[in-house]
């Protein structure tokens, strides 16, 4: 990927030597834990292709689109309302960052009891390694946990940063602040892109969102057959290159995968044989390129069907009716959608509980792993009442604490290996 993009990177400002490093990096790991896999299926060629132009062809796609005028939103969080964001015009990405890249940089800014996911895009951006970061016209934060929370303040001296306010708690004052919070993005987005938001312009983004959220909802469907019949890593794959992708292009290599997977399906045919044990993963969200649990629980004689996170079934789970007849009902709609969010920052949570319990009985789990990232409390603190609402279903729980480094893997497929073993 280096030579037609470097003139790119440079006026990106990225440091040409350390992103070199970090693709290439990348590039081994990625050949390591995806392509070495047997039997995968030929339609995840497309995200083969998409993960090695991921700051190449991609980048270009963005700064085309700006040179067009078209304005460029980075989020961090499920919470930010997509359609919005393309209901004016603009295209928006997922910032979040699954690497340790650019850690010291960001411990310099940051306390080092911060979880790894906020050191990530410190780090990314303090270091000048994420094209993405560079190509923002606005980044757009949330007053999720603490640490997001205070990061962003730190953050915005370095880019453009805008905060949404998400309620911590689901009663009616906190649906109508949500509301309104929707309504000052929507006026912040109009103010950056100079494009007003209409119904109809609303409705139409609403409808590609949705598409996205039912394409990856019938690749759940199709998963949670036996023998299975794709693994969970490239299914995490699909989730994560979900909030880089243009949409509509994005849906329509998902289906046609689907279709494969289908015949896959219908011929009785699977990635992993019938009698493998079934696991799911809970917890925080995994941002691309963090496989490293999912590859070692594959590697440990299990498979993963599900993923209760922000990059999976969280994310997807819940569409936006698109029956409002004006923009004000749509908004409506569109807060009733996103409220229904079941992150750890929320309390109580007891929608979080029953989702998982309901998602792990349905899948037909053998067992969970929690899996929270170190220093991350609520999802930490969360852990005890899953353990606790699984334990009442007979659904054995492992949970699993870590960062993004490489230290603890050995360690990892230890109790990974023993829970595999108990459970089966
Ligand atoms: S809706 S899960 S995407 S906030 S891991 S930064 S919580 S200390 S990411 Fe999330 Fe939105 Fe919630 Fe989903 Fe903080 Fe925990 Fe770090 Fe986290």
């Amino acid at each position: 990927m280096t030579q037609p993009y470097d003139a790119m990177w440079e006026k990106l400002n990225l440091d040409l030597g350390a992103h070199a490093g970090l693709l290439e990096v990348l590039g081994k790991f990625y050949g390591d834990i995806y392509l070495s896999q047997e039997g995968r299926l030929k339609g995840m060629e497309y995200m083969d292709f998409v993960l090695s132009e991921v700051h190449g062809l991609r980048i270009k796609e963005l700064q085309d689109a700006k040179a067009r005028g078209k304005k460029v939103i980075g989020t961090f969080c499920v919470f930010v309302p997509e359609e919005i964001v393309l209901a004016a015009d603009a295209i928006q990405v997922g910032l979040c960052a699954g690497a340790e890249a650019g850690k010291e940089s960001a411990e310099k800014i940051l306390p080092r009891s911060t979880c790894a996911l906020i050191k990530s895009f410190v780090g990314f951006k303090l270091s000048r390694l994420c094209p993405y970061i560079e190509s923002c016209d606005l980044v757009v934060g949330e007053t999720t946990c603490d640490g997001k929370k205070k990061a962003y303040e730190i953050f915005a001296d370095y880019a453009p940063v805008y905060v949404m306010e998400i309620p911590q708690m689901k009663n009616a004052c906190d649906r109508d602040l949500w509301k309104s919070e929707i309504l000052r993005f929507k006026d912040q987005i109009e103010e950056i892109t100079g494009n007003p938001i209409t119904a109809s312009k609303l409705r139409e983004a609403i409808g590609v969102v949705n598409k996205r959220r039912e394409v990856l909802q019938r690749l759940n469907r199709l998963r949670a057959v036996s023998p299975v019949p794709i693994s969970g890593r490239d299914v995490l794959l699909i989730n994560q290159i979900s909030f880089y992708d243009d949409p509509v292009r994005f849906t329509e290599n998902i289906t046609k995968l689907c279709d494969e997977i289908e015949g896959r399906v219908k011929a009785g045919d699977g990635i992993a044989p019938k009698q493998t044990s079934r696991l799911m993963l809970s917890g925080c969200p995994m941002a691309v390129p963090n496989w490293k649990l999912p590859y070692i629980v594959e590697s440990s004689g299990a498979v993963i069907v599900g993923e209760e996170s922000c990059i999976g079934t969280r994310n997807t789970r819940d569409l936006v009716h698109d029956d409002g007849e004006n923009l004000d009902q749509l908004i409506e709609l569109l807060a009733d959608r996103y409220m229904k969010i079941d992150c750890a920052c929320f309390t109580p949570n007891t929608e979080r509980l029953n989702h998982i319990v309901e998602m792990a009985k349905d899948l037909k789990v053998d067992g969970v792993i929690h899996y929270g990232l170190s220093f991350c409390q609520p999802y930490a603190m969360e852990a005890f009442k899953v353990e606790k609402a699984l334990n009442d279903a007979n659904i054995p729980m492992l949970s699993i604490e870590t960062d993004y480094s490489m230290e603890d893997v050995e360690q990892l497929k230890t109790r990974v290996e023993a829970f595999v073993e108990m459970v089966r």
